[in-house]
């Protein structure tokens, strides 16, 4: 069984003005579609980890052959990061979060918007390309971390709360170099309850 890319549970155009139709749809239907397309490839000859998750094989990467390890790391990062990417959106969002982890937020950056800069700074300050990341770590306290090209936080021991995708892919039909108008807009589509849940 491989691994599935799944569907939009909204239109490509249900995110505008701050993500463009043809954005979402080459970013899902071509680049999502394509680091799943190889992940199932690259496992083809050892498929005792199509019964995995995902998660579990990039938090630990030895356990794949080397012959396939660069391949898993860099497309299973990609599958996977992008599950979360278009998970965590949705249509009419944005806002702020409440429960948990609102309280989290403001012990651990003071306020949300001392957090949602700090989170920006650090997206727009990727260089090349990459992901800007809200995880918790292994105490449980929150940690705002990057990475590059498609390598995850999972394999740094952290579970990915929320996430920036600021490959130009993401952003450069609408944006072109303007990334950092990107990751403003950015803020206007997250679906706080589905990030929440991750947080729980
Ligand atoms: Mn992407």
């Amino acid at each position: 069984m491989a691994f599935i890319l799944k569907e939009l549970t909204y239109a490509y155009d249900a995110l505008e003005p701050f993500m463009d139709a043809k954005t979402v749809e080459t970013h899902h239907d071509k680049h999502h579609a394509t680091y799943t397309a190889k992940l199932n490839a690259a496992l083809e000859k050892y498929p005792e980890f199509f019964k995995m998750d995902i998660v579990a094989i990039l938090s630990d990467l030895t356990i794949v052959p080397e012959d396939v390890r660069g391949a898993v790391r860099n497309h299973g990062g990609g599958f996977y990061h992008h599950n979360l990417w278009w998970e965590q959106l949705g249509p009419k969002k944005g806002g702020t979060p409440g429960g948990k982890l609102a309280e989290a937020i403001k012990s651990k950056f003071g306020s949300f918007d001392a957090f949602k800069k700090e989170l920006s700074d650090a997206s727009i300050g990727v260089f090349g390309s990459g992901w800007g990341w809200l995880c918790k770590d292994a105490s449980g306290g929150l940690v705002i971390t990057t990475t590059p090209n498609q390598d995850s936080p999972v394999s740094k021991g952290l579970h990915p709360i929320l996430t920036i995708d600021v490959w130009e892919h993401a952003y450069y039909l609408k944006y072109q170099n303007r990334r950092p108008e990107f990751v403003e807009d950015f803020w206007n589509m997250v679906d706080w309850e589905k990030v929440s849940a991750r947080y729980k």
